[in-house]
């Protein structure tokens, strides 16, 4: 069972597209763990392709490739927890998950959305580039009472901020819990802009969100 999972890998790090949906048709035809198939194929392999780049032996085009064939093929896996594990946790909370303002990066974040689903929260993704008053509009529209904004900038890390702030310029602060996370961030950069948690990891998120919901 464990050969699919390299397979996947290998094929993140050869951003193989193709072969990426393909084996995650398989993963789910096969009704192998999908969580595994994430940890140990997608993320394993981006993973990857992230160290080879820090050390310069992988080029941009490589890195998007490998965040692109990762993206396809987890998005089919995300769609099928959704399926299968939403309805029986339902009641474990709402969670609006996003990129901020001038960042594009999310791969982070996709797994953090991919790991709160597999835990069975409901998990209502925005996408990138995210505005404070996108995030409030989504939580509205669906009732969410989490915000997760991820930032991988050192100059778009004070986004995070911003939405606090604007929350507590309209007097709407303790509606929501917001939680942050992303590459540049740390313990002591949520606590100095009064974000309600942070996480080093898409598990600790996991973690955290129960801590916040349970
Ligand atoms: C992949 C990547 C890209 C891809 C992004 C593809 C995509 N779809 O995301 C591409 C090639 C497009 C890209 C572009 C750029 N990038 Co880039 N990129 C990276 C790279 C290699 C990996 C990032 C990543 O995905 N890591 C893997 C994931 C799993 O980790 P993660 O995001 O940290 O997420 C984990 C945790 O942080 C946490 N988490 C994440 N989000 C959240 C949210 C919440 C709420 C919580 C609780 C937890 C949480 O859980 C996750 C899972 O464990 C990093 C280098 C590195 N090694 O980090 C550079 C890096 C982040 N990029 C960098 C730069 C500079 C850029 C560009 C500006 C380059 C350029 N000159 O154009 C552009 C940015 C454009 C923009 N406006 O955003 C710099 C940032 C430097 C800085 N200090 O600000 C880095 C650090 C590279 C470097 N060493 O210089 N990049």
């Amino acid at each position: 069972m464990s050969a699919i999972f390299d397979e996947i890998r290998e094929a993140v790090i050869d951003g193989d597209e193709d072969l990426a949906i393909e084996l995650a048709e398989r993963v789910i035809e096969e009704k192998l763990d999908l969580v595994e198939a994430i940890e140990k194929g997608y993320i394993s392999g981006i993973e990857e392709v992230g160290a080879s780049w820090k050390a310069g032996e992988a080029f941009l085009p490589d890195v998007m490739m490998a965040a692109d064939a990762m993206k396809s093929g987890m998005s089919l896996l995300e769609a099928e927890l959704a399926r299968t594990g939403g309805e029986e946790h339902e009641d474990k909370g709402k969670i609006v998950l996003g990129t901020v303002e001038g960042d594009i990066h999310d791969i982070g974040k996709n797994i953090v959305g991919a790991l709160l689903t597999a835990a069975g929260f409901k998990v209502y993704d925005i996408g990138i580039d995210q505005k404070a008053e996108d995030f409030i509009k989504k939580a509205d529209e669906v009732g969410a009472t989490v915000l997760g904004a991820s930032s991988l900038l050192t100059t778009t890390m004070r986004s995070q901020g911003e939405l606090i702030e604007y929350l507590e310029e309209k007097g709407i602060r303790d509606k929501y819990k917001v939680i942050i996370g992303g590459g540049p961030t740390s313990k002591k950069w949520s606590e100095e802009i009064k974000a309600d948690g942070w996480a080093e990891t898409a598990d600790e998120a996991v973690d955290l969100c129960r801590e916040l919901l349970g």
